[in-house]
């Protein structure tokens, strides 16, 4: 359910702060340490899991494309467009692996991601 060496999950928990902005039942959003948009947030389950790759809880998942969108609202993101990515993987440039979304906006977004 939780990993005490995954980072996220320690944000989940508490033990390391994070600028927590929404949760729901089963998704967590914060700023992302390393912004790289005006607004750049990361929506996660609060369970563990890897990546997309291997979610399985489809319930889950809904909660935390919902939430995901919620905060993209907030944001004021929702008029303009904003983009949600998740990376998997080493080719997708995943580097927590802790399933996130990037919410990101306040910028035009570029196609195709580097
Ligand atoms: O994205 C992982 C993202 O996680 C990357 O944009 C930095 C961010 N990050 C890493 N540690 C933290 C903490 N402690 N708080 C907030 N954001 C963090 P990836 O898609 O795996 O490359």
């Amino acid at each position: 359910m939780s990993d005490a060496n995954c980072i996220f999950c320690r944000i989940v928990a508490g033990e390391i702060p994070a600028t927590v902005v929404a949760r729901n039942e089963h998704a967590l959003a914060f700023r992302d340490l390393h912004p790289q948009a005006p607004s750049h947030l990361l929506v996660i389950p609060v369970r563990h899991v890897d990546s997309l790759a291997s979610a399985d809880n489809t319930a889950e998942l809904g909660a935390v494309l919902s939430l995901a969108a919620e905060v993209a609202r907030a944001e004021g993101l929702a008029e303009a467009g904003y983009r949600v990515v998740t990376n998997i993987g080493g080719d997708g440039g995943q580097t927590v692996q802790h399933l996130h979304f990037h919410v990101l906006g306040g910028r035009q977004m570029h196609w195709p991601p580097g």
